[in-house]
């Protein structure tokens, strides 16, 4: 049994209420861990000790900050098959796919955010012949990141490594489907050689320990990723704080294909975008519109390959596609086509669980589905489903897709392909998204602004918007 501990003021430590949660493997449906059910307490805990090395962190040498979070990196590197297997068990996901994007990711979070602190400047202005202004952007203090099951140590690391670089303490809550890789990345920071208390990783769950990281008084900044209701509740618990507050929420993202696209190179990038990581990455497009001329035959296409694309025990080198995280995820995914056939829809491919022989007989496996003839309107056409399935919808012109895809409550990424250099430019600046992807899909420069709009969040993360998120400005006024 792998049984997790927190890592606070650099050691490992069992939780004070000596209460654990089950960890299961999504493929097999077996409990293989155990992880604290941390409380407010260990909050206390991680507090005291982010309280303790908060001076010391903020007055380091910004070279050496930026040396650690480098031999972070470099750490990570060293151990990418090691950490790639253990985010495979623990998330379901094809080890490949972890091997070559998730692990290398959280690697380049920190080696990014290593160069971004020395790089990082603020502004002065001057009322000429009168005074000078010049801004101080200060670490906020102790500060607090949550991240979400689907990408566990990108995303978890991709909160952390700008908030270390800024010169902030740091609280983190992994989720508690997927805490492996978080619990992994203590050892790391042991090992370059990071000043205890400067990251304090907590395991548990949302209501109670992230709450309480929430909640705390001496946490000043919290950034979250996950669900658009978790969201809102978080919005509401901080309103009367007026912490800061950053949400990364989920979305219903639009692709518009035309039919003057690069037919074939198209329809395996949407394929790509439709089913990477089982469809659970918030960037996913889930709602395609596809110019009438070609519909027939882009649909015909994916059809073909999502029919040829088999679930597989992740842990296997060539497998492509593995199992949704938990088995209340599949059964809400598995609801939503039902949803959808009762809402008038036709399942064109996939629809159903997959049950596979021998270790993986019990797991979490779902068909890649696509499904048609759906009103934009309908639910599964509204509403996050976080899942290998999408919808098909014809469209006539330009003023039509564009109206289609932005009849969402969402707002995060659209892709839009089309050898029109005109219509793409147009449609980038119309579309309501934070993100949009032109003849490709999650192609990241971890430079730009990346965030959604509406209840796809609040906020930007990404480069110098995630370095000023992390830091309190202040402006000061010097007359002559
Ligand atoms: O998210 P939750 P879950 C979406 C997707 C998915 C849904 C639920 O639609 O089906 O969210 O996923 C912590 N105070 N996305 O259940 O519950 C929780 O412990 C403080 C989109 O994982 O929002 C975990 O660490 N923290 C998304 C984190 O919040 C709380 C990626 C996310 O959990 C809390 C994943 C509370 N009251 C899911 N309640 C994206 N956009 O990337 C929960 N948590």
């Amino acid at each position: 049994m792998d049984i997790i501990a927190n890592f606070i003021d650099g050691q490992y430590q069992t939780p004070l209420g000596e209460n654990y949660l089950d960890n299961i493997e999504p493929a097999t449906g077996l409990v293989y861990g155990k992880i604290p059910d941390s409380e407010k307490a260990d909050v206390e805990l991680a507090v005291a000790a982010a309280k303790k090395a908060l001076p010391a962190w903020q007055a380091m040498p910004l070279e050496q900050r930026a040396d650690m979070l480098s031999a972070i990196a470099q750490e990570i590197e060293v151990r990418n098959d090691e950490l790639a297997m253990a985010e495979a068990i623990d998330n379901g996901k094809p080890v490949a796919l972890a091997r070559i994007v998730d692990i290398p990711r959280a690697a380049s979070n920190f080696k990014f955010f290593a160069h971004a602190c020395s790089q990082f400047a603020s502004e002065s202005h001057a009322i000429a012949g009168t005074a000078i202004n010049y801004t101080l952007r200060q670490p906020v203090g102790i500060v607090g990141c949550i991240s979400p099951w689907n990408l566990p140590l990108y995303l978890f690391t991709w909160k952390i490594a700008p908030a270390l670089a800024a010169g902030n303490c740091v609280i983190a809550k992994p989720s508690e489907v997927t805490p492996k890789t978080a619990a992994l990345l203590g050892e790391i920071c042991q090992k370059a050689g990071l000043p205890a208390g400067v990251l304090n990783i907590l395991h548990g769950s949302g209501a109670k320990v992230g709450q309480a990281i929430c909640q705390h008084q001496e946490i000043k900044a919290i950034s979250f990723t996950g669900g658009t209701t978790t969201g809102a509740q978080i919005a509401q618990l901080l309103a009367p704080t007026f912490k800061k507050l950053s949400l990364e929420l989920g979305g219903k993202n639009p692709a518009l294909i035309f039919s003057d696209c690069d037919f074939d190179n198209t329809v395996e990038q949407v394929f790509r975008a439709s089913f990477a990581n089982q469809g659970q990455i918030c960037l996913c497009a889930s709602r395609l519109y596809i110019e009438r001329p070609i519909y027939e035959k882009f649909k015909q296409a994916l059809v073909d390959k999502a029919k040829a694309l088999q679930p597989n025990d992740p842990l296997l080198d060539d497998s492509q596609m593995g199992a949704l995280v938990s088995k209340s995820h599949l059964e809400k995914v598995l609801g939503y086509i039902e949803l959808a056939k009762a809402e008038g829809g036709k399942v064109l491919a996939g629809g159903k669980q997959v049950n596979l022989a021998g270790r993986c007989q019990n797991g979490y496996f779902l068909q890649p589905t696509i499904i048609e003839n759906l009103d934009n309107q309908a639910q599964c056409n509204q509403e996050e489903i976080f899942g290998p399935v999408i919808t098909l919808q014809p469209f006539d012109t330009d003023e039509e897709a564009l109206t289609l895809a932005n009849d969402s409550n969402y707002g995060l990424a659209a892709t839009i392909w089309t050898n029109h250099l005109g219509r793409a430019h147009q449609l980038a600046e119309t579309l309501n998204t934070g993100i949009v992807w032109i003849n490709c899909w999650l192609l990241r420069d971890l430079r730009t602004p990346f965030g959604g709009m509406n209840h796809s969040g609040l906020g930007r993360e990404g480069g110098h918007e995630a370095m000023r998120f992390f830091t309190e400005s202040k402006n000061v006024c010097v007359k002559y």
